[in-house]
């Protein structure tokens, strides 16, 4: 196999793409393709200022590498959840992004869950009894609300993320198995900021496939948590990723167009938010000023209504 652009041997074939690209090419093929999406959905120029959330994953750290070789001022956000699994997940995740920023002379801001909010992920899902065994639901909300707050006490125009078209498609493929109109309406490779009290997301690296993402991480040398957060393991989404491989492997670039082909149905309004939907999200919480369905406090700050006193003593400005 040979490189489409030089003839020299290929290290990667993307069946998807009928293309063939070795190191030197590839390593430029895909900035440009990252470059491109930016461009497609107005995401963000060059005068923006810009927040990547950084795991110490290959698909983050890779996002951060990118933009800033691209010329774009990108600081990071790194959120310390307190996730140990016998793997000192976090701690090490910790480690990987900070050398990652050190090496690269970039700014990482870091928010440690349990210093904040005086509990880690796992020990606030304990609490609350949202999710004993499995946290995600209560990491997820927490992680929200962090980058929300993050970007908008930071002033930055753009909160980017690493979501990679493996998890897009997976998550598009949970979501018309359920049919929830409701997250449909919501998936984009950018959201806008809408509401008062909600940051600009987007997800620049949604038309690049995981084994992409995986193979440019090891080429251009980044170094990265290579072991999954440990209450991954058996998720849906990574039961979805598989089946969404079987059928790529049978039909190379069945994901990318099933991804595609959702959002030209979403752009022609086939997903139209009902009057409920547009409803939703309309009030403000008084406690944090981030939007939420329901009048009075949002979950996140009913979540750490005990912890109240700690959060003043800490300081912490959450308006
Ligand atoms: S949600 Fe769940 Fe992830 Fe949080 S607890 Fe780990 S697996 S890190 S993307
Ligand atoms: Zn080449
Ligand atoms: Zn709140």
């Amino acid at each position: 196999m040979h490189c489409r652009t030089c003839g020299d041997k290929a290290v990667i074939n993307m069946r998807q793409h009928k293309l063939a690209l070795c190191k030197t090419h590839f390593l430029t093929w895909v900035p440009e393709q990252v470059e491109r999406t930016i461009r497609r959905y107005r995401m963000f120029t060059h005068r923006d200022r810009l927040l990547v959330a950084v795991s110490g994953g290959k698909d983050s750290l890779s996002l951060w590498r990118i933009i800033t070789g691209l010329g774009y001022t990108a600081d990071g956000l790194y959120i310390g959840l307190g996730i140990d699994g016998g793997l000192a997940y976090s701690a090490r995740s910790l480690q990987y992004a900070q050398s990652f920023a050190q090496q690269h002379q970039l700014f990482l801001h870091i928010v440690d869950v349990q210093t904040e909010y005086g509990e880690t992920i796992p020990e606030l899902a304990e609490r609350t009894h949202r999710g004993r065994h499995k946290p995600c639901s209560v990491c997820g909300l927490t992680k929200r609300h962090v980058m929300n707050r993050l970007a908008r006490q930071g002033s930055y125009d753009v909160l980017l993320t690493g979501h990679n078209l493996d998890d897009e498609a997976a998550i598009l493929f949970g979501n018309t198995l359920n049919w929830v109109g409701s997250y449909l309406i919501r998936q984009a490779p950018v959201l806008e900021a809408d509401r008062p009290g909600l940051a600009r997301k987007v997800k620049p690296l949604c038309r690049m496939y995981e084994r992409e993402m995986g193979a440019y991480a090891l080429l251009a040398g980044i170094d990265y948590i290579h072991e999954e957060c440990p209450f991954a393991a058996g998720s849906t989404s990574i039961y979805y990723k598989e089946l969404l491989n079987k059928l790529e492997s049978d039909r190379p670039g069945a994901k990318l167009s099933f991804y595609l082909s959702f959002l030209q149905a979403s752009r022609s309004g086939l997903f139209s938010p009902s009057a409920d939907e547009r409803a939703d999200l309309v009030h403000n919480c008084p406690e944090c000023g981030q939007p939420t369905s329901a009048p009075g406090r949002c979950i996140f700050c009913r979540m750490f209504v005990v912890h109240e006193d700690k959060l003043e003593y800490n300081g912490i400005d959450l308006i």
